[in-house]
């Protein structure tokens, strides 16, 4: 069970949710949701049968998208986890200070790029033509560097976990699932203890219950509700 307090909101209406139960971007987004107890609608959709009420709000059909009350839309995971924590940060998730924050955003910023990049040709070698065996040791540079961060610290920017852990761990779980037992293998120690921290961790666990796909029929599911 999280420790957080669920925000009352002032008006009726709250945040929507677009998620995909399996997709790591949606899972940073709905740990930062959880993290900051910020109440919203919650709609579990299929990534091959998009519904249309999604597709008007973010024609571009990628998950988390988050519709605030305002009638904004986030179409990014990292805005939806910044937005969030900049509501509420009882965790303290993002440091106060302005060189912190940017290292962090800067070694996300890395995960996202090259590292997703060679973590898809690893994973999806056949969809890319690739070698996965290059794009494999292309990966590890990467988490080569995370494992010199978490030899200094238990977690990337020190004793707790952070915006940065939260936003990077799914993708270092992704990877690691494309082949556990090599991974397993990995003279990586202190990665190792991370991720099997986050995966066996209550913030993670609390954002992974299997829902129904959401239709437009359905009562209002509330993320308190499903993500305990
Ligand atoms: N840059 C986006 C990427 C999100 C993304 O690519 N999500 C994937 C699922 S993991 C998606 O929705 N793909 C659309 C599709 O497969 O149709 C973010 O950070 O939110």
């Amino acid at each position: 069970m999280l420790n957080r307090k669920v925000i009352k909101m002032s008006d009726q209406s709250m945040p929507t949710l677009y998620t995909f139960r399996r997709c790591p971007y949606a899972m940073r987004a709905r740990m930062a949701i959880a993290a900051s107890g910020i109440e919203c609608e919650v709609r579990e959709i299929l990534l091959r049968d998009k519904p249309e009420e999604f597709l008007a709000a973010s024609p571009k059909g990628t998950v988390p998208v988050v519709i605030l009350r305002d009638g904004e839309v986030l179409e990014q995971s990292l805005d939806v986890m910044l937005w969030a924590l900049g509501e509420n940060d009882p965790l303290d998730w993002l440091p106060v200070d302005n060189n912190l924050r940017s290292s962090m955003l800067s070694l996300i910023d890395e995960a996202d790029g090259d590292f997703k990049h060679h973590l898809d040709h690893y994973k999806y070698a056949n969809r890319y033509g690739a070698d996965p065996e290059d794009h494999k040791d292309q990966a590890l540079v990467f988490l080569r560097k995370l494992e010199a961060l978490l030899s200094t610290n238990p977690f990337l920017f020190g004793a707790k976990a952070c915006l940065a852990d939260h936003a990077i761990f799914p993708f270092v779980r992704q990877f690691a699932n494309t082949d556990r037992e090599w991974f397993d293998g990995l003279p990586l120690p202190k990665l190792h203890v991370w991720l099997s921290d986050f995966l066996n961790g209550d913030v993670f666990n609390s954002v992974m219950p299997k829902l129904k796909p959401w239709t437009n029929d359905d009562p209002v599911l509330k993320f308190s509700e499903v993500y305990v």
